[in-house]
């Protein structure tokens, strides 16, 4: 009897340790570490350690979308390189770290009002096994930390099938972003507070404009109780009535307007006199509230009925930014704002409006109805609410448009993207990582001919790059930038007849285009027929060498930031050539290039202080 049960026992315990080893991506029952780690005092309780089970959606990566190179999917499980440091590809990586994108001309202008506290560029939502009242959070950055900004955390659970009535979003910590000292390993644990529902879909969103490189992140540990009573066994923060987030304070705003309104309607709380400050002229009094951001706007607007009257001005709302509030904004906020925004031209509705918030009908049926027809510039990046009819009802109400961006607008059938050809005044089109497909996007390039700025990074439906380059080439005449990294199959042929008809491009990225090859004159090309280029990308292609460096040292004075990652054809003795004649350069990566070594890096820096040359590690 005795030995069948230590032997059962250390079956069950060898069981136990390969679910955590292998991480099954279920459950790991760990009390004694999270004892340990934590120096808690809880003898009887079981937290739950989870990894990450499944990515949900996310804003960027710099991975393809059918590999699993620094794709976000590796977030999911167990780490693969922490406690190492260093550029990996089995980790997560954003497709932008530093300031070098928002320089280019190709960058969208800044929406005003946008609030202090609101610094998210990129997001990525995690979902766990099962839904637990967190009470830490790890995340395991193996290379330049500090970009996490933010935690939130969701009351859906996402393996569910139904939509709950209401779903709520709780930050469970923020902070600012960091310039670390090093790019080394860490594991980020900030202090989060407790919230009063079980999760299991946590979001982080970064900002890595301070980080010297990508940041790489390797994996996230959810630790948390079943039962909400546990949790007073933690010292945890409590959100009080004090520490309301921004957008709580925001649906009170809403609220509390909507009633005022009501009374003010109704003859009840009417002010008529504000003594000297309805001397003011309406132009300063409003030149005074376009300082505020939206809740504040929303807040003044209960106080009078003179600065209600203000605040409700359509002037206010010439551009609007809703991004910050991704989290509340839904059909009611849209309605709410629609008498208002009678002659918005900007709207920045990115990442909001998803699982339900903002419908076809709270869209594009009532709010672009009365606001779509003066829309210069609308961002709709990371919009899961948009699908085809709403993509025709665009094209139909808003023919002024000059800038559309979608952005990760990755579920949109690939035949959504036709409509997209009736908008013939855009100027700057965004499909990164959208499937939007050839016959598409060949009747937005022959309908839509002032295109000044496109984005087809990562389209993984477009078949023929070729044939998409001679398109762009004979109808795109005003293109400044062109970005299609990771594009499947562009040859020698599309680049020649690319720079033909393009002779205005500043900006081309061609980052990860596999099917390039230096031997074929193509770079060299390139660089003899583009006197204007700023920024070129073309990272990866290990074929890119000295002649093309020489070239472009010689024909492209204007060169600000060039990126030739992993190639073993450089030298040191071009690169130099290229630093003295370039001398507006400020970007130089040569990371993965075999010739370039440490030394050699830091030789060029001292010679050439602007310029921020760049090698990763791997180690
Ligand atoms: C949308 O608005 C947010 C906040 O105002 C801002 O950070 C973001 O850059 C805007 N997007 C674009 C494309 O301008
Ligand atoms: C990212 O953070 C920097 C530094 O705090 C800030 O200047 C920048 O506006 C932020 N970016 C966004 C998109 O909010
Ligand atoms: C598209 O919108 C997203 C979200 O605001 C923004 O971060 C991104 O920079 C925009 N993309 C471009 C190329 O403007
Ligand atoms: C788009 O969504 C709306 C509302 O959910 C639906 O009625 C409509 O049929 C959808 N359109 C397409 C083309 O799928
Ligand atoms: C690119 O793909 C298309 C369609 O699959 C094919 O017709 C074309 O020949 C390919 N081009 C190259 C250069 O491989
Ligand atoms: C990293 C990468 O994809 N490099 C490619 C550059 O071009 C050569 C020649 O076509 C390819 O063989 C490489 O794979």
């Amino acid at each position: 009897m005795f030995p069948l049960l230590t032997v059962l026992s250390m079956f069950y315990y060898i069981c136990l340790w390969r679910r955590a080893r292998t991480g099954t991506r279920g459950q790991i029952m760990n009390s004694r570490q999270a004892i340990e780690s934590n120096q808690r005092t809880l003898p009887l309780t079981v937290e739950v350690e989870q990894y990450v089970k499944e990515i949900v959606d996310f804003s960027s990566h710099y991975g393809s979308e059918n590999s699993m190179s620094y794709t976000m999917w590796n977030l999911a499980g167990m780490p693969n390189v922490y406690p190492s440091s260093g550029d990996f590809t089995q980790t997560a990586v954003f497709r932008m770290y530093g300031k070098w994108w928002e320089q280019c001309a190709s960058a969208p202008q800044p929406f005003r009002r946008t609030p202090d506290r609101f610094h998210s560029q990129d997001y990525v939502e995690l979902a766990f096994e099962d839904p637990v009242y967190p009470t830490s959070i790890d995340i395991l950055e193996t290379y330049h930390p500090g970009a996490v900004i933010r935690i939130l955390a969701c009351s859906l659970n996402p393996f569910s099938q139904s939509l709950p009535a209401e779903v709520r979003w709780e930050e469970l910590w923020s902070g600012e972003p960091l310039k670390m000292v090093t790019p080394q390993a860490r594991q980020f644990s900030p202090c989060i507070k407790q919230i009063n529902f079980p999760t299991n879909l946590i979001r982080l969103e970064v900002n890595s404009s301070l980080l010297e490189y990508y940041a790489e992140l390797d994996a996230v540990v959810l630790h948390g109780v079943k039962e909400r009573s546990l949790l007073s066994l933690y010292k945890m923060p409590l959100i009080d009535i004090n520490d309301l987030s921004d957008s709580d304070e925001e649906k009170d705003a809403y609220e509390a307007e909507r009633l005022h309104k009501q009374c003010r309607d109704t003859g009840i709380n009417e002010h008529t006199n504000n003594g000297y400050f309805d001397k003011l002229p309406y132009e300063l009094i409003q030149l005074l509230l376009d300082h505020l951001t939206l809740p504040d706007l929303c807040r003044l607007a209960q106080t009078c009925k003179l600065l209600y009257q203000h605040c409700c001005d359509p002037l206010q709302y010439i551009q609007l930014s809703l991004q910050p509030y991704w989290a509340r904004v839904n059909d009611a906020a849209l309605d709410h704002l629609q008498s208002r925004c009678t002659l918005i031209q900007r709207l920045n509705l990115s990442w909001s409006g998803n699982r339900g918030a903002i419908t076809l009908a709270g869209f594009c049926s009532r709010f672009l109805k009365v606001c779509g027809s003066q829309l210069v510039c609308l961002e709709l990046a990371c919009c899961h609410f948009l699908n085809e009819s709403c993509l025709e009802v665009i094209a139909q109400m808003c023919l002024n448009l000059q800038e559309l961006n979608l952005s990760s607008c990755d579920r949109l059938h690939p035949q959504a993207f036709s409509h997209i050809s009736k908008l013939v005044g855009l100027r700057r089109l965004i499909l990164y990582r959208t499937k939007i497909e050839q016959t598409a996007l060949l009747s937005i390039l022959n309908f839509c001919t002032d295109l000044r700025h496109l984005n087809l990074g990562s389209c993984i439906m477009i078949e023929d790059y070729d044939m998409i380059a001679s398109m762009i080439s004979a109808k795109s005449k005003n293109l400044k930038s062109l970005d299609i990294w990771r594009c499947k199959n562009i040859t020698e042929k599309g680049i020649i007849e690319l720079v033909s008809g393009c002779r205005l491009l500043e900006e081309l990225d061609l980052g990860w285009c596999s099917t390039l090859q230096s031997s074929t004159g193509c770079f060299v090309h390139l660089a003899r027929h583009l006197p204007k280029l700023r920024k070129f990308f073309v990272t990866a292609n290990r074929t890119v060498c000295d002649t093309d460096i020489e070239e472009l040292a010689a024909n492209c004075p204007n060169l600000q930031h060039l990126d030739i990652l992993g190639t073993r054809m450089v030298s040191p003795a071009s690169l130099r050539k290229l630093l003295q004649s370039c001398k507006d350069l400020l970007l130089l990566d040569v990371s993965f290039c075999s010739q370039i070594d440490t030394r050699m890096v830091q030789e060029l820096t001292v010679q050439f202080p602007k310029v921020f040359i760049k090698k990763s590690f791997t180690q």
